[in-house]
């Protein structure tokens, strides 16, 4: 990982029994590496453009550079025959490098983030090198089956390499061709530890004064994002907004509470969301507040995690509208912490848990009456209906949590590693048993 703050040189160190070894970042590489290519050119081509995406050659040259670095460190790290589990769409580069740089080790790849589909990926200008750095992994992992299947359709497209099953034959260099895993392992939480949090005396009692502090609303409904434009943050205010405003509902019926915490805070299109999302939240506040109730409880802070939990326990409906959203931890946490199997979950169908979490209320974030609908019922619905649907999403949580994840991705990698193939048919059927060793 990096230091967290430019130009800081840090020595190796221990911390809770983890090495650690820190990579130092220039003032110049958070602005071109991190700010500029990770997250204004890659994050928002990834999120289906729903910002526009900036090509910028010399973004793309401080990328490849950086990656190098954090290829070479791993490099100097690692065992012999050693496994490195590379994390994210920072490091696509990675996998490749290090497999030039250290062809005895195990290598595999976690993308956190959507893969876009084809048509979309193709814009940008390097699209062949970041394809060929994620392949230099054994094991390439997604959220979603659909990401797993956009990248091999990009893989498809344009490297011209042999997809069946999971499986994509990579040309090794020397004339053969070893077989690469692509494929969904969505992530999960580390569910024990909410269901802790929410059982807490202290914890449960916060959750009260949360209520009374709002002036003890029939409902409130919850939101918290990073403070980014595929959350969709203004698609909820807007349908929550035009419901005061149809009388649909009042504050005294229900209050919404979003936590935004800050987030990238100089890139551009950061800035302009918050001065929208702000805006309107002015503007809903100011038209329906009363003395005693709010509309719109916003909050630009972050919070200790107990202090989550008990919002989590105080929120009636917890609203999920993202645009697209790799997965959405915050929609699993919520209901782990929903000891009591009430409360209600809406759930956009653009983020990676629709997948895994049928029993929510799923919406379309574009469609704001379908939304506003949703909302409606989320308020009214049934304590038997909540109970029906919570304990489902619980089950699900708590049967597969982060553990699980991290496990399932490891022994499909040393599963996977050092398979070779001759054949595309051999590929297919490689790919198939690691799919059921996997256990999906
Ligand atoms: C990326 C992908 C994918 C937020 N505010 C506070 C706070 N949080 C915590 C939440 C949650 C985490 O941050 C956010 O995770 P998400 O999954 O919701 O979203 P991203 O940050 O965009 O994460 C995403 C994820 O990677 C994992 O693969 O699911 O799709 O975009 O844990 O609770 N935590 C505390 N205070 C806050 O104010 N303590």
């Amino acid at each position: 990982g990096w230091a967290g703050q430019p130009g800081v040189a840090l020595e190796p160190f221990d911390f809770e029994g983890t090495h650690l070894v820190p990579i130092e970042l220039s003032a110049a590489d958070v602005q071109n590496y991190y700010e500029g290519f990770s997250n204004d050119t890659i994050w928002p081509l990834y999120h289906d453009v729903i910002a526009a995406p900036t090509y910028k050659r010399a973004w793309w040259d401080a990328y490849v550079r950086v990656n190098r670095r954090f290829a070479a460190a791993a490099a100097d790290v690692a065992a012999e025959n050693g496994t490195v589990w590379v994390q994210d769409y920072q490091l696509q580069l990675v996998p490749k490098m290090l497999r030039e740089l250290r062809p005895d080790l195990t290598i595999g790849y976690f993308h956190h983030i959507p893969f876009p589909a084809y048509g979309l990926y193709a814009q940008l200008p390097w699209r062949k090198q970041v394809l060929e750095g994620l392949l230099g992994a054994d094991v390439i992992g997604f959220q979603r089956v659909a990401d797993a299947g956009n990248f091999a359709r990009a893989v498809r497209r344009q490297l011209r390499y042999d997809t069946k099953a999971s499986g994509i034959s990579v040309p090794d260099g020397e004339g053969g061709t070893r077989v690469a895993l692509a494929k969904a392992f969505p992530i999960s939480i580390d569910a024990e530890s909410y269901i802790e949090l929410a059982q807490r005396p202290d914890i449960q009692q916060r959750a009260r004064e949360i209520r009374e502090g709002l002036g003890n609303p029939r409902k409130i409904l919850l939101g918290v994002d990073r403070l980014d434009y595929t959350k969709g943050i203004r698609h909820r205010l807007k349908a929550w907004g035009e419901l005061l405003e149809d009388g649909r509902a009042t504050v005294e019926d229900a209050t919404l509470v979003q936590v935004a915490s800050p987030s990238r805070e100089r890139v551009e299109a950061y800035v302009q969301l918050r001065d929208e999302i702000e805006m309107m939240v002015g503007r809903i506040n100011g038209d329906h507040d009363t003395m005693g109730h709010t509309a719109i409880r916003y909050l630009h802070q972050s919070y200790p995690r107990e202090e989550m939990v008990a919002l989590f326990l105080a929120a009636d409906v917890m609203l999920v509208t993202a645009l697209r959203d790799g997965m959405n931890l915050v929609a699993k946490e919520y209901v782990a912490s929903r000891i009591d199997n009430r409360g209600v979950l809406v759930l956009s169908e653009f983020a990676g848990a629709a997948d895994e979490m049928g029993s929510a209320l799923l919406i379309n974030p574009h469609d704001i009456g379908g939304l506003k609908d949703t909302i409606i019922r989320a308020i009214d619905m049934p304590a038997a209906e909540q109970g029906r649907r919570m304990r489902a999403l619980r089950r699900r949580v708590r049967d597969h949590d982060v553990e699980d994840w991290s496990r399932e991705f490891l022994e499909a990698l040393s599963a996977f590693h050092g398979r070779t193939s001759s054949a595309p048919a051999a590929v297919a059927a490689r790919a198939a048993s690691v799919d059921e060793e996997a256990g999906s």
